[in-house]
């Protein structure tokens, strides 16, 4: 049997990385999420990590999804260890947000030159920036970066597909 591949999910806070992970995932997720003690604009973030699975061809993915908030940030390295790609996630109707998705991104591939995609998200949103427009933000060729609805499992299972093609 091969090798399970650990792909990390992570992006700024609301981004969709817990729903990713649950919309993906085959069998019972581990959620930590707690009530949020600052005004993020929800109730609850994810305070240690998010975990699931799922086989994708017969070849089992672990996905494991990063807290959001920047207090929490020791565990991008912990998260990352072993990991074979990376799923980026960015909201499109947060462009304030932009800067620390950079943030995480230059983190995470200064430590280990991860393979990794895109996804934005929330395009359902009134004013949103265009996927085309995170890619020239990113300073990312168009194919990098794409459009995922992170609650439904078609468009989700896409977005992961795009990063499996790259490792
Ligand atoms: N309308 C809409 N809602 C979305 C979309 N993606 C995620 N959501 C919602 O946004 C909320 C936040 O999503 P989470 O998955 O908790 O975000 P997160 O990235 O894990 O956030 P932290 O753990 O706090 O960093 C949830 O209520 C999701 O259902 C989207 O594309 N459109
Ligand atoms: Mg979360």
């Amino acid at each position: 049997m091969s090798e399970p591949l650990k792909i990390v999910v992570s992006g700024p806070v609301g981004a969709g990385k817990t729903t990713l992970t649950e919309t993906l995932s085959e069998s019972r997720t581990l959620n930590t999420d707690e009530l949020a003690s600052e005004h993020i604009g929800k109730a609850t973030t994810t305070v240690a990590l998010d975990f699931g699975a799922l086989r994708v061809d017969g070849q089992p993915v672990l996905l494991f999804g990063t807290p959001g908030q920047e207090r929490f940030d020791f565990m991008w390295e912990v998260l990352c260890e072993g990991a074979a790609g990376l799923l980026l996630l960015v909201a499109a109707d947060q462009p304030r947000d932009f800067p620390k998705a950079r943030r995480i991104l230059e983190f995470i591939v200064s430590q280990v030159p991860l393979p990794y995609v895109v996804g934005v998200t929330h395009l359902d949103a009134r004013r949103v920036w265009t996927p085309s427009e995170v890619a020239a933000y990113f300073d990312l060729d168009d194919h990098q970066v794409c459009a995922v609805d992170p609650r439904q499992r078609e468009p989700g299972l896409r977005f992961l597909l795009r990063l499996l093609e790259r490792l």
